[in-house]
């Protein structure tokens, strides 16, 4: 596979941009080589700029969940364009994306739109401090919830992929705040509630954790946090920026049952513009400015271009969506199950929906130590092989491969036979 005019770019881009990239995980530390530099999408695939061609299993990681290039979405938002593209007044586009989102999401009543993930996270931690009056926040190993201070201790993602603890330049006072559980590990949460409930404003998690590889809820956790947060007059914040639209029509919430106080979203709802969001019940919202005192503001939040694609994207995501989304994603997972054993390779896979994690290894991964105790190195070599094979997948062990409704069963065969000579050449 020749990548001689990405190599190119890479070395130009990377006098200019720290790294070379716009966001350390596509910075292919973690797999080595050179990161590719994409020219276009169409469907499930993505050609790079030296014409190959690649069956993509990041989309966007997480937005791009009908494929690149959706026509329908590609045609609204090019009426949109032609309209304006920015007012910093509301508009249309986006009071229909607000109505849209609350009627999904069943814990939100009223949401504000925000420019990403990491703005609608750091907002609902805000908004939860604040209607609490207290300041300590619940966290748990290996979620990833943007890039936020009181967020960047123990997180995952592309602090894992770089085996980062955490991040220079957050403040002690940021992370004395911070309380930090292993995922799935109830006693850890009440033993955290039973120390520091009465100052803990909130709970934050990824109810189907997607940046340690894919890590699924297991039985009673989610209902065991959400009691205990009732119990102590904590809040509840769902981080739904990847699983919001992606596990189903209402996120994880409804998926589980479980209703949270606070809900972010991302992704998805920007249909591969920036967007974020975050909404809870009127009680809750009525906090925020300008209606109350906890201030957050962005000239492009609710950008009339990116609701019209958000709006495009949802309104595409269907039940008969969902159900081909969860018929490819588990053809994928048994074909690679499969392929692994023939090759005698010892794999697990953790998914939900058309989330899926591949770990390298024999051992169920319940949180991130886990993830971590896992043969992750092996995830380079086996990374090279199947671009190689013209897959695409996420350039780090700790992050989610993504399939869209543009994936065919033809792509999902394919991407099983590369898949299982891909497995052959990893060393044993
Ligand atoms: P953004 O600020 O990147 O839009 O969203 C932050 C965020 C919040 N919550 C969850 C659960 C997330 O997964 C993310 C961002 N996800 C990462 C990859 N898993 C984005 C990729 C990147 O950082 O380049």
């Amino acid at each position: 596979m020749k990548t001689t005019l990405s190599e190119d770019l890479y070395e130009r881009a990377a006098r200019v941009m720290v790294g070379g990239v716009s966001s350390p995980v596509r910075a292919f530390k973690a797999v080595g080589g050179t990161p590719i530099f994409m020219a276009s999408g169409r469907g499930s695939t993505i050609r790079d700029v030296d014409g190959n061609a690649y069956i993509d299993y990041v989309c966007s990681w997480g937005p791009m969940i009908l494929g690149h290039s959706n026509p329908a979405v590609v045609k609204a938002v090019l009426a949109a364009v032609k309209r304006g593209t920015s007012f910093g007044a509301p508009t249309v586009p986006e009071l229909r994306l607000a109505e849209k989102v609350c009627s999904a999401i069943p814990s939100m009543e009223k949401v504000r739109f925000v420019n990403s993930g990491t703005e609608a996270t750091m907002s609902a931690l805000r908004l939860a401090r604040a209607y609490t009056s207290r300041t300590k926040l619940l966290k748990f190993d290996g979620c990833y919830h943007g890039h936020a201070d009181p967020f960047l201790t123990h997180a995952g993602s592309g602090l894992a992929t770089l085996d980062l603890p955490s991040s220079g330049g957050v403040p002690g006072y940021i992370g004395a705040d911070a309380i930090t559980v292993p995922y799935n590990d109830v006693p850890a949460v009440e033993n955290a509630f039973r120390l520091h409930g009465p100052e803990i404003a909130a709970a934050i998690v990824e109810p189907v954790a997607g940046n340690m590889g894919v890590v699924v809820p297991e039985p009673g956790f989610l209902e065991a946090v959400r009691k205990l947060c009732t119990q102590h007059g904590s809040l509840l914040i769902f981080d739904e920026v990847i699983t919001g639209f992606r596990v189903a029509p209402g996120g994880a919430q409804k998926l589980y049952g479980i209703r949270p106080d606070i809900t972010c979203l991302g992704k998805i709802i920007g249909g591969g513009f920036p967007v974020g969001a975050y909404g809870a019940r009127r009680e809750v919202m009525q906090m925020v400015a300008p209606e109350g005192p906890v201030y957050q503001a962005g000239t492009l939040a609710g950008n009339p271009v990116a609701m019209a694609a958000g709006l495009a994207t949802l309104s595409l995501l269907d039940q008969e969506t969902y159900r081909r989304l969860e018929d490819r994603s588990a053809r994928l997972e048994e074909g690679l199950k499969h392929e692994a054993a023939s090759a005698g390779l010892q794999i697990r896979i953790n998914r939900v929906g058309s989330m899926v994690g591949l770990f390298f290894g024999s051992k169920e991964v319940r949180n991130f130590e886990a993830a971590k105790g896992t043969r992750f190195k092996l995830y380079a070599g086996f990374h090279r092989s199947m671009l190689e094979e013209g897959v695409y997948l996420p350039p780090s062990a700790f992050e989610t491969l993504f399939v869209s409704a543009a994936h065919t069963g033809g792509d999902i065969d394919r991407t099983i036979e590369s898949a299982g000579r891909a497995f052959r050449k990893v060393p044993r």
